[in-house]
């Protein structure tokens, strides 16, 4: 029966420890493979809405301070139950359609992941639309999106996710939504709006960090067991 060949086959345990310690070392030196790990937080205060007055029937208006982490710029928004991650989503036609937005310390020439879930309404008569943009000193990321319209029902929101990149060109940030409808009480549901410095380290990346560093240790135990 033929022998499967394995690592073990074509190199020397030595060579292939030295091969393993030098991918460890250089994947170590890299600046970004720890840190960027240690920036993913999402950005965004309140991003699932889940701080707000508990007031089901209550429309939050231009001006108002009750909606934590954000200005309602126009019109009003209201909070809904029936959320896509935790019971709240944000319904960005309260009393008529609203818009909101939220300035957010950035890097300028780091890459920032965006991304939002967003559905409709079930009681809108028609299919609500609201824009989602990045602006720092410049329009970063724009984007249109719709509700499912009468597909939706309030115990099957069918949410969809929106996710995008941009690269920050100022120290501030501002996300903002804005509901495209032209009247009415019930628009785009929006939820669980996330920012956070990209790009996320792959996993095969830390698979080899975590079989480098496991070489380098078995490097030093042979060197010990030479010393002695
Ligand atoms: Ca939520
Ligand atoms: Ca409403």
């Amino acid at each position: 029966m033929a022998r499967t060949p394995g690592i073990g086959h074509t190199m020397s345990p030595s060579l292939l420890t030295r091969a393993l310690r030098r991918i460890a070392l250089a994947l170590l030196s890299l600046p970004c493979a720890t840190d960027a790990r240690a920036e993913v937080t999402n950005l965004v205060v309140n991003g699932s809405f889940s701080l707000h007055p508990y007031d089901y029937s209550a429309n939050y208006y231009a001006g108002s301070t009750q909606l934590t982490g954000w200005t309602i710029t126009t019109g009003s928004v209201d909070i809904i139950e029936y959320g896509y991650n935790g019971t709240d989503a944000l319904d960005i036609d309260g009393a008529s359609p609203g818009a909101i937005s939220q300035e957010i310390a950035t890097v300028i020439g780091e890459e920032y992941t965006f991304s939002f879930a967003y559905s409709d309404n079930p009681w809108a008569g028609n299919i609500p639309s609201m824009s989602a943009t990045a602006t720092g000193d410049s329009e970063l990321s724009t984007v249109t999106v719709t509700g499912p319209g009468a597909a939706n029902a309030t115990d099957d929101m069918r949410f969809s996710v929106y996710t995008t990149t941009f690269v920050a060109d100022s120290e501030l940030t501002t996300l903002t939504f804005t509901s495209l409808s032209t009247s009415g009480s019930a628009g785009v549901v929006l939820d669980d709006i996330q920012l956070y410095a990209s790009p996320v380290p792959e996993p095969a990346s830390l698979v080899l960090i975590g079989l480098g560093g496991a070489a380098l240790v078995a490097t030093r135990k042979r060197r010990l067991r030479e010393a002695a």
